[in-house]
């Protein structure tokens, strides 16, 4: 097999985000765009030669146009082994646990997750490593200059691969393995969950669920684990066929995006519902009439973790990036265990599970996971409620509600500002930051703000600092305000602010009523209008 080397130029701006690359089809479809990332990854691991690498992606417009031709620079760059989806199929933490199944060296998820997908919408690629996690920021930051620099990149003539058998084909010296991209994930999950119990429960008349897999990759995984495994009743998924523009809408599992799950559980008064996110490793979860906050979920699944089986001798310690709510952190303190703050991006998770020092963490954006894989797991959120829920016999609220009795509550909610002009929202982050020093010690309204700073965080297990990863103001009533910029946008800046307060008060219902006047100060205290002649988020979760 001749391997062929390609003459090319550098484009500016591949600069990984919050997780990988994200871009619009458009830019992607230049020329050598998507090869010079490619090449920039493959450049940046120690040896390609006779090594494995899994590919796949969540379905969306330009899967498998990118898969054929990574395919082919992975066989010039030396793969020996190429493991992929059929169909070019896998969910992001699907990937996650094949590539440490089968010992792969990385990983390549095609997929810019909950954004809409189609020829004028968007398109990403993340490199996964060894331990099935996001590459690390010091890997990102070298892929990223090499991007920079970058005057060839390796690709060998061949035919399209057929995507949609399973089977082997040998290429060159290289084996091409085309895998059902269900059956290694479904059979973890089995290990993990009391599948007798939850058996039980879904397929039994005293319990209605449904799950939206809003046209993303997570149809086949449901279509097997609830329907053929769990006994399920086939209508309890919908949107179960993926689709590569997610039928027009944004897999995007709030109660925004995935209204019409949340008029189904209401209306039809079901018990349970759930929806993931384009690459299936976000979920949300929602009772009859009520809606579990993310911060919630994270802190209900560490305090009832001993009712799965994989976990039933306890948690090593958990996680949750800054900006999610403290409610797993007295969790945390009430079971003896470690909870770590880290910033935003899944990636920061992998050492602490790779050291042992966590089994579970989360994100307020709607993901949680733990060690099983390394990367955030919607499904495996949607089953341990299921297991819990089997083995409590209680319902969704109820057993939100007693835990916010036992451990008291916080009202969470996040605001976002979308495509607003970069300049701006750069000069409004900078001109926040200088002014936190003077902010520090100042009452508003009898509340006093006794922490104001940009985090940082040094990691516990390889000494890197990350530093500027959003802005922390605690006040002393037990509220806060977090602000950031996003890293996943693909135009202009999105601006994310974070509102959280602790209260004992299980009654409230309205929660942006409750929050009123802490969403008001931060309004004030970071500029908003005056920066972005914005008065109203674009999405509130
Ligand atoms: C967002 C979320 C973050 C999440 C990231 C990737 O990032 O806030 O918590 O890890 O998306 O999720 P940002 O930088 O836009 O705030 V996924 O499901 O989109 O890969
Ligand atoms: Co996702």
């Amino acid at each position: 097999m001749n391997r062929k080397v390609i003459t090319t130029t550098p484009y500016s701006g591949q600069k990984p985000g919050t997780s990988g690359l994200r871009k619009k089809v458009k830019v992607f479809q230049q020329p050598n765009y998507l090869e010079n990332f490619v090449q920039a990854v493959f450049d940046s691991l120690e040896s390609c030669q006779g090594q494995s690498l899994v590919i796949g992606g969540d379905g969306r417009y330009f899967n498998r146009e990118a898969i054929q031709t990574i395919i082919k620079m992975a066989i010039a760059n030396g793969f020996e082994t190429l493991i992929v989806g059929q169909a070019g199929i896998l969910s992001t933490p699907a990937a996650s646990c094949v590539i440490r199944k089968y010992g792969a060296v990385g990983g390549l998820v095609l997929s810019a997750s909950h954004n809409p997908g189609g020829p004028d919408e968007d398109f990403g690629i993340k490199f996964n490593r060894a331990n099935g996690g996001p590459a690390s920021e010091t890997q990102t930051d070298s892929i990223h200059q090499t991007t920079e620099t970058i005057t060839r990149y390796f690709t060998i003539d061949a035919e399209p691969v057929d995507l949609d058998s399973v089977g082997e084909v040998s290429i060159g010296n290289a084996l091409i393995k085309v895998i059902d991209p269900v059956t290694d994930y479904a059979d973890l999950m089995e290990e993990l969950f009391d599948f007798k119990i939850m058996k039980q429960l879904l397929s039994g008349s005293n319990f209605t669920f449904r799950f939206d897999a809003m046209h993303a990759v997570t149809g086949p995984y449901v279509q097997e684990i609830f329907i053929n495994r769990l006994g399920a009743p086939k209508e309890s998924v919908i949107n179960a066929i993926p689709k590569e523009d997610f039928g027009g809408h944004h897999p995007d599992p709030n109660l925004v995006h995935a209204a019409e799950l949340v008029k189904q559980v209401n209306e039809q008064g079901l018990d349970f519902g759930a929806a993931s996110d384009g690459d299936g490793d976000r979920n949300m979860i929602i009772g009859n009439h009520f809606y579990v906050n993310p911060c919630d979920s994270l802190a209900v699944l560490a305090a009832n973790a001993q009712k799965i089986p994989a976990y039933e001798d306890g948690l090593k310690g958990v996680a949750r990036s800054m900006p999610t709510s403290r409610a797993v952190d007295r969790v945390a303190e009430k079971l003896g265990i470690n909870c770590y703050e880290t910033p935003t991006g899944w990636k920061f998770f992998g050492n602490l599970m790779d050291d042992g020092r966590i089994s579970f963490c989360g994100e307020e954006s709607f993901g949680t996971s733990s060690d099983h894989v390394r990367e955030k797991d919607g499904l495996w959120a949607v089953l341990c409620w299921i297991n819990i829920l089997a083995a409590t016999g209680q319902s969704v609220s109820d057993l939100v509600k007693d835990h916010w009795s036992l451990f008291g509550r916080d009202l969470f909610t996040r605001h976002d500002y979308e495509s607003i002009d970069s300049d701006s929202a750069a000069n409004m982050m900078q001109q926040l930051t200088a002014s936190l020093d003077s902010l520090a010690g100042e009452t508003f309204d009898g509340v006093t703000l006794t922490l104001a700073d940009q985090f940082s965080y040094s990691d516990p297990v390889d000494g890197s600092v990350s530093h500027n990863q959003g802005v922390r103001m605690l006040f002393d009533n037990g509220g806060r305000i977090v602000v950031r910029l996003s890293g996943t946008g693909t135009a202009g800046a999105t601006l994310r602010v974070y509102l959280d307060q602790f209260t004992q008060d299980e009654s409230i219902t309205d929660t942006q009523a409750a929050l009123k006047p802490l969403i008001e100060l931060a309004n004030q205290l970071i500029g908003i209008k005056q920066f972005t002649g914005r008065t109203e988020p674009d999405v509130i979760t």
